[in-house]
């Protein structure tokens, strides 16, 4: 056994892991040392155990479907790249990238595009994902950089989460927030048209109208002002207010209109703004909810305008605090791997063109920004970008209106993807498959949300002929001719270049210089220890009051809110789109663990009780989500956290695992016009809902790739799949198609239309169908215990699908590390009369390993409360 410290596979929270390292298993810790969690993980990093064996990696190299050598397909990549450009000019040639390679991988990208080949056809999924921010703070603070660290919220007095949900999608960040506000009472507003499990333990949530943050924002600032919260000495020595900026602001801004602008009750929004008043050390954390609009950019710099005029910035526990999703988002964004960024936070122009072409010795440099993500894909489809290598990214299923986006893969004449599983909705367009080594392989550094420079570090060998991204760019890039420029021999030597380039001819005008490490030794490298990079000494960056502008100050940005559109005749309602606690993206990693499907079983759709009622909607019932872009099938959520008239899906399913839920396929190509980030969270959307013939689900060892129903998501469950099926037509034809062969016993439900099918082997179970009519379904859980259960049940046992001295229901698990389901953190709750989240830990142990289903248990301590008080 080896115990290695590295940083985890998922979010940009970037938790320190210790594992410990046998054969090709692992077992994962958090990282006391590590000082983004302290020890802590979430549910996701708590169960990547689960996630790094070898089932459905890609392991060698492919060409036109076939196993080729990595000779063979380096001179492929290579040749085509350079034959497409010597025809057709740099510009029609394109790399697409992401958030989850590791700094080295995204720097040799950057460089060898923006350098060598000489175009800035280089974006990366943090288009979909950061890039409002960055022009945010481009905006406001001359540079890209995030001026709050985790232990601001150690100090704050006031912490505001807008368009955040954190409980899921940042669990250790937000378990750090409920640490500070039981230990000093912070207090906390959520800014969210959904109310989320995030709100649980908030003081105050505004569940606004979508897309009416400006306003929300515009109208603070001017409640500041009137009230004299407005830190004149700062506004005077530190900030650049444009000509008109408080007269523009004063419009429309008072508390009734803002009220009817947010479509808030005003006492709420005022509640709000006192808080606000209140208490000077406040953190503002921002997320998708901000980023991901057609008016992302200005609802940052709404944000942002807000702590600058009031001071609330450099400052310990005061901060605007954009919190990254990727695990190296930032790490992205220092190597400036976004079409519209340079290298080392320089942008385009031309002194610094001419200072990376120096340092690069680069022989055809870009000298403009290069198409941002949803032009880029539309320039593919046109035909004008002709070759394109797509790395670690999933763009068929997360890229707005997938559809566009496949027809624009399927048109492409070359398709290079780089991806560590064989089969994703993506790398089925690729003539060129190349085998990326996974997150348990991969040795680099990464940065996180507070930029926190940590290692990520290898556990195991690469698997089969999986080669780290680095290595395969390099070796394209020297067989396309550039050999000396890219004769690296490890991380340590991009790192160290990587390093140079930040403090190359910087002199102070960029706050990311890591230029200390521009001779780091490999041993130390190896060694490293996690650091900063930003403000001096321990200080936050701005804490002097100097910006990264030619004048040193930060610019206020004035910003209007934006008429909201209003609803489409033909699609009343607004769809708002996002992510479930334990799946990540696009589910080829997660979805490989059967702890973390627990938690959703199936892509749903969430309805208010009172539109499902117009719309004759029960729970359960299939229900088809129709937009101008597309149209996909979900199950119904009845949840009054929803707003009347919007729905919620999640972004997780693809084609690898369902026909329905795909959500990829609903939002349209609008993007913000200045960062280019697309407007996920809103699009106009039709619901109707289905009434399929039958429905059901099978379990089995292994499941077909093609499931004929009309309606079919799978999920991953100890010793196989479980699928929930509907469908149209003679059941039989999906029981023929999906079950294996062996020992078969079934019952057929006349009466119900039913049918019932148990598939053994040895006398185990290996297979099961349930379908009905009419009827009811039983429980899954014991039918999936019985795939790896040593008993044997009995035929009958089978048949009723539970055994025949029946079990307590546990209903579905809340607590995924110690296995609690909610029928009995109920009953625990209602009959030891618990009051507390701990009182229910100490009763059951949920909630109490990794903590993520903390805000669940909350929530029904809440619910069981209300159903005795009812
Ligand atoms: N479990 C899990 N965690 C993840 C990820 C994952 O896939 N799974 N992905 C990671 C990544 S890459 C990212 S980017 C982050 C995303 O993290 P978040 O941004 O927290 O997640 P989302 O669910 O995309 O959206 C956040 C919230 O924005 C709200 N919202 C929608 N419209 C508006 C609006 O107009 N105004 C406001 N104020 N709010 C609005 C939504 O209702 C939603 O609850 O999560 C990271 N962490
Ligand atoms: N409707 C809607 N769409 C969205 C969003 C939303 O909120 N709503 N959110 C957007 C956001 S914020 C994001 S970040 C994107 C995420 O969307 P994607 O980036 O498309 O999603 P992932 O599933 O993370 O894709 C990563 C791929 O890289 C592979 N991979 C993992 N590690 C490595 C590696 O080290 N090397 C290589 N070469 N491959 C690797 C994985 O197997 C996977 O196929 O989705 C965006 N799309
Ligand atoms: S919060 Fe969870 S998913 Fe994010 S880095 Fe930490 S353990 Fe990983
Ligand atoms: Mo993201």
């Amino acid at each position: 056994m080896r115990e290695i410290r590295t940083t985890c596979a998922y979010c940009g929270v970037g938790c320190g892991i210790k594992a410990e390292v046998t054969g090709r298993e692992v077992a994962i810790k958090g990282d006391e040392t590590h000082p983004a969690n302290l020890g802590k993980l979430c549910s996701k990093g708590t169960h990547l155990g689960e996630t790094v064996g070898l089932e459905g990696r890609l392991l060698y190299p492919e060409a036109g479907g076939k196993r080729v050598t990595w000779d063979k397909a380096i001179d492929r990549v290579a040749k085509r790249f350079a034959d497409t450009i010597a025809r057709y000019g740099p510009d029609s040639v394109a790399f697409y990238v992401s958030g989850q390679l590791l700094t080295e991988d995204y720097y040799v990208a950057n460089k060898l595009m923006k350098g060598f080949i000489g175009t800035g056809n280089i974006d990366t999924n943090s288009r979909l994902c950061m890039s409002s921010a960055v022009a945010g703070h481009i905006r406001g603070f001359g540079e890209d950089v995030v001026p709050a660290t985790y232990a601001d919220f150690d100090e704050a007095d006031l912490i505001v989460l807008v368009g955040s949900n954190t409980a899921w999608c940042h669990p250790i960040v937000y378990q750090r927030i409920m640490a500070a506000r039981a230990s000093r009472g912070t207090k906390l507003v959520v800014v969210d048209p959904r109310r989320t499990e995030t709100c649980e333990e908030a003081d105050l949530h505004l569940p606004l109208r979508p897309g009416s943050d400006v306003a929300l924002m515009n109208g603070l600032l001017a409640y500041c002002r009137d009230k004299g919260l407005l830190d004149e000495g700062y506004l005077e020595d530190c900030v650049t207010t444009p000509d008109g900026f408080w007269e523009k602001l004063g419009e429309g801004s008072d508390l009734w209109s803002t009220a009817a602008a947010c479509d808030l009750p005003p006492a709420d929004l005022l509640a709000f703004y006192e808080l606000f008043a209140a208490n000077p050390r406040t953190i503002t954390l921002f997320s998708q909810g901000i980023n991901q609009s057609v008016r992302g950019t200005d609802q940052v710099n709404a944000i942002l305008n807000v702590h600058l005029a009031t001071g609330r910035i450099g400052k310990p526990g005061a901060a605007p605090f954009s919190i990254t999703g990727q695990p190296n988002a930032m790490g992205g964004r220092e190597v400036g791997g976004l079409a519209s960024t340079l290298a080392a936070h320089m942008d385009f122009a031309p002194e610094n063109v001419e200072t990376v072409r120096r340092f690069w010795a680069a022989p055809r440099m870009a000298s403009k920004p290069g198409l941002k993500a949803v032009d880029l894909f539309r320039q593919v489809r046109e035909g004008r970008v002709k070759a394109l290598w797509i790395m670690a990214t999933n763009p068929a299923v997360s890229l707005p209106d997938a559809g566009l986006v496949r027809e624009a893969l399927a048109a492409c004449p070359f398709v290079v993807v780089s991806d560590c599983i064989a089969d994703t909705d993506t790398g089925r367009f690729a003539h060129v498959k190349l085998p990326a080594a996974g997150w348990g392989e991969k040795d680099g550094t990464v940065t996180n949300s507070e930029r926190l420079i940590s290692r990520q570090r290898a556990l195991f060998p690469l698997a089969g002929e999986a080669r780290p991204d680095w290595w395969i760019i390099t070796q394209v890039a020297q067989a396309m001719g550039w050999t000396e420029a890219f004769a690296y021999d490890r991380p340590a030597d991009i790192y160290r270049e990587h390093a140079r380039l930040s403090t190359y001819q910087n002199g102070g005008k960029r706050l990311f210089d890591i230029g200390h490490h521009a001779v780091i030794s490999n041993p130390a490298y190896d060694a490293m220890t996690p650091f900063r990079w930003g403000g001096e000494g321990d200080k936050a960056p701005f804490a002097n009051g100097r910006f990264s502008t030619p004048d040193g100050k930060a610019r206020l940005v004035a910003v209007e809110q934006m008429a909201i559109e209003a609803p489409l005749a033909k699609f009343p309602m607004t769809l708002n789109t996002g992510r479930y606690r334990d799946q990540w993206h696009t589910m080829t990693r997660t979805g490989l663990s059967p702890k973390l499907s627990q938690h959703r079983r199936e892509p749903l759709v969430e309805i208010h009780p009172a539109d499902a009622v117009a719309l004759e909607i029960q729970a359960d019932d299939l229900v088809q989500v129709s937009t101008p872009a597309g149209d996909s099938v979900f199950r119904a959520l009845l949840s009054e956290g929803q707003r009347r008239g919007e729905v919620f899906t999640p972004i997780h399913w693809t084609d690898r695992q369902s026909t329905g839920g795909r959500t990829g396929r609903l939002p349209r190509p609008l993007v913000d016009p200045v960062s280019g980030q697309p407007g996920f969270k809103s699009t106009p959307a039709r619901l109707e809902k289905l009434a399929p013939e039958w429905r059901g689900f099978v379990i089995a060892r292994d499941i077909p790739d093609e499931i004929p129903a009309a309606y079919a998501t799978k999920v991953r469950v100890a010793a196989g799949w479980l699928v929930e099926v509907a469908g149209d037509g003679d059941p039989a034809v999906l029981a023929k198609a999906v079950l294996p062969k062996g020992e078969r016993i079934e019952t057929i439900d006349q009466a119900r239309g039913g049918m019932r099918v148990a598939v053994l082997e040895d006398g185990q179970l290996i297979a099961a169908l349930f379908v009905t009519r009419s009827g009811r379904t039983p429980s899954r859980e014991w039918l999936i215990e019985q795939l790896s259960a040593a008993g044997m049940a009995s035929s009958i046992e089978l048949l009723a699908g539970r055994p025949a001295t029946p079990q307590a229901d546990r209903g579905p698990i809340v607590c995924v590390c110690f296995d609690v389901g909610m029928k009995t953190i109920v009953e625990a709750i209602a009959t030891q009369q618990l009051v507390s989240v701990d009182a229910v830990g100490k009763a059951l142990s949920a909630g109490t390993n990794c903590g993520s289903c903390r805000p669940a248990i909350q929530r029904l301590i809440g619910e069981t409360k209300e159903a005795a008080h009812a």
